[in-house]
């Protein structure tokens, strides 16, 4: 398996330039499965994280509790609730992302999705829970999967423990991603996006700032809202890890504390942090 790191000019390169004639159809219409009465903070911080990272419209599908919380935090979003007809909610949408805050009891959602939606899928968190019971899905499944593990959910998956993973990121991440046909996004220092061809895409941004409660759904949204905009699953992918690091180095940078770098201050830092670029 070939490594690669995914370095700033590949970034630029690959960089969608939004077109000054278009309209917010054009630059993805998102949607997030995210947030239960516990954790409404997962669901804020992927939909604002999708939003400043360019997402044309963005919807959040949360119990009817989070919606007011989500709303005052991300006005620009718009709701649907959790117990409504989810292909209502899947219907017109460029990419989904599911999974933040969701609870681990809500597995039927995460089926139903790799089941039935056409477009690029994103399972994070809570949403990777049961994976394996669906492995025989995962495998017809012709439309992307993109899946984020931290390594903790990465060893639940594999059914292997933390420490083999920790020694073996890169195989466990390449062999998972061929086995199964999808993308497989090992996150963590030097997080690894793996594709179903064998190729394994380092990323050399982000700081232990980032070992706080929040930063993957951050990640999440940012995944989602550059699905939306590039053609290509995998430079999306690579660069919207990439940018969620670097937004986080911009920080320390700037003279943050390593210490108290938060997930709402990395989505602060993403505009500058694009325009850094
Ligand atoms: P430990 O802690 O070292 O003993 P879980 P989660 C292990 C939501 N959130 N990184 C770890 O071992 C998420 O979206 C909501 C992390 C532990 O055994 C999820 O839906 C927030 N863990 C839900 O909470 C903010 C590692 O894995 C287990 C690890 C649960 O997500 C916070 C943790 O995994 C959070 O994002 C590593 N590198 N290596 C909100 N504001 O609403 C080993 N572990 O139990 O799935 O917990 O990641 O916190
Ligand atoms: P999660 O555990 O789901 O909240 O995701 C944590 C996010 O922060 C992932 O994007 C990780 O790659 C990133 N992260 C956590 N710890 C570090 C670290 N020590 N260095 C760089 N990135 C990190
Ligand atoms: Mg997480």
């Amino acid at each position: 398996m070939s490594e690669i790191i995914w370095t700033e000019s590949q970034v630029i390169e690959h960089w969608p330039k939004r077109d000054p004639a278009s309209h917010k159809g054009d630059h993805g219409k998102a949607g997030i499965i995210a947030g239960s009465e516990t954790m409404p903070g997962a669901a804020a911080l992927c939909a604002a994280a999708a939003v400043q990272s360019g997402a044309g419209l963005t919807s959040v599908n949360t119990v009817r509790s989070v919606i007011p919380v989500v709303a005052a935090y991300v006005p620009e979003s718009t709701f649907y609730h959790r117990d409504d007809d989810l292909n209502e909610f899947l219907d017109g949408k460029d990419a989904v992302a599911a999974g933040p805050g969701i609870g681990r009891l809500s597995d039927d959602v995460i089926e139903d999705l790799i089941a039935n939606f056409e477009g690029p899928l994103v399972i994070d968190a809570d949403g990777l829970y049961h994976l394996n019971r669906h492995e025989v899905m995962i495998r017809k499944r012709t439309a992307p999967l993109i899946i984020t593990p931290h390594t903790g959910e990465m060893a639940r998956i594999l059914g292997k423990d933390i420490e083999y993973v920790n020694a073996n990121r890169s195989k466990a991440a390449g062999n998972l991603a061929a086995d199964y046909g999808i993308f497989v996004v090992l996150k963590g220092q030097n997080t690894i996006v793996a594709d179903p061809d064998g190729a394994l895409w380092i990323n050399p941004t982000g700081n232990a700032g980032l070992a706080k409660g929040g930063s993957g759904d951050v990640l999440t949204g940012m995944i989602l809202a550059f699905l939306g905009r590039y053609k290509a699953v995998q430079p999306a992918v690579s660069s919207a890890v990439y940018m969620h690091g670097y937004a986080a180095d911009c920080l320390v940078k700037q003279g943050e504390a390593i210490e108290s770098v938060t997930a709402s201050k990395v989505i602060q830092s993403i505009s500058a942090s694009f325009s850094n670029l």
